[in-house]
């Protein structure tokens, strides 16, 4: 690389540490600046940030108003992730700033996800994996778990997500019922609609959260959502740590008023409730949900197609602002 070609880079800003792949790429095409290794941040953006034109982020590492605002000659917010709930999306408008994101391309990986979790809970795959490896087999038996096939299912938020969810978990002969903004008129007939979350919860046997985060859908799920689920009623959430009232699901699970969950997200990430370690019809998973490396890539080669796209002839592809 010659100086010359280094210096008519358009200059981003990672905000934390994306695939080791993508820095890589990212790093051929443009001058990165990796706000999250460096020791005096503030200092940074003095430095660079009147030259950075781009942000490089993801639904975890978000793009608050604060860096949104120290940034004068921001362009766009580029983020490895469809949840932007971590992008404050008002400062990005009030600065003309476009946002992207990476939609459509993990939604299947996701809902595989929600049957794992699904699967993994009722039929207590977890605790049975934990039980062999503890050598307990021979001298024990291991306690029945709960049936899958032929429950209801209850979706919240059927985007493309939760439709993909529902399809798969109609192989379990499961029926669909949806908690939505507004009744779907595209999706198959017999999927019952409820208007409120409560009643949904009432009327299913697994409720699977596909709700986008942020402030509309914050602690949707509460103490009444979770007595209406039932103490045969499970919980799956893959969608955001902050639509569930967490102290209350906890507080529901030691009571026993629901009989379990599985989690690929919470409130506080990567900080999961220590109570949680020691219940078996729990399962606990480190936010994975789109972790696959054929997801990752596509999320990735999207990414770099709207940052490229931006920067050679200001068009992207997916733009939620
Ligand atoms: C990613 C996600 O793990 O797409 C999302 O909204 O939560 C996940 O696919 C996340 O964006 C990476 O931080």
């Amino acid at each position: 690389m010659t100086d010359s070609s280094r210096a008519t880079r358009p200059e981003i800003l990672m905000v934390g540490p994306l695939l080791p792949d993508l820095i890589a790429t990212l790093e051929t095409r443009y001058r990165v600046h990796r706000l999250w290794e460096a020791q005096d941040q503030a200092a940074l953006l003095r430095e660079h940030g009147p030259r950075i034109r781009g942000i490089a982020t993801s639904g975890r590492f978000g793009a608050r108003r604060d860096l949104i605002e120290a940034l004068p000659a921001l362009e766009g917010i580029f983020s490895f992730g469809v949840g932007y709930d971590s992008i404050d999306i008002a400062a990005a408008r009030e600065r003309g700033v476009l946002v992207t994101n990476t939609p459509g391309v993990l939604d299947a990986c996701v809902a595989d996800t929600a049957l794992a979790l699904m699967l993994a809970a009722t039929r207590r795959i977890a605790a049975a994996d934990r039980f062999v490896r503890a050598g307990r087999w021979p001298n024990e038996s291991f306690d029945l778990a709960t049936r899958l096939t032929g429950k209801r299912c209850g979706i919240a938020g059927l985007g493309n997500i939760g439709r993909q969810i529902a399809r798969r978990a109609e192989a379990f002969d499961m029926e669909i019922s949806y908690y939505n903004r507004s009744k779907r008129s595209d999706v198959p007939a017999h999927y019952r609609y409820c208007a409120d979350l409560r009643s949904l919860a009432e009327q299913c046997d697994v409720l699977v959260l596909a709700v986008p985060g942020g402030a509309d859908t914050r602690h949707l799920v509460d103490d009444a959502v979770l007595d209406a689920l039932g103490p045969q009623g499970w919980l799956i959430n893959i969608a955001r740590g902050t639509v569930v009232d967490e102290a209350a699901l906890v507080r529901a699970l030691q009571e026993g008023r629901i009989a379990g969950a599985g989690l690929d997200v919470f409130e506080h990430e990567p900080r999961t409730p220590a109570a949680l370690n020691d219940m078996d019809n729990v399962v606990l998973l480190p936010h994975i949900a789109s972790g696959t490396h054929e997801t990752r890539r596509a999320m990735a080669d999207l990414m770099l197609a709207n940052l490229d796209g931006w920067f050679a002839q200001r068009e992207v592809h997916t733009r939620v602002v």
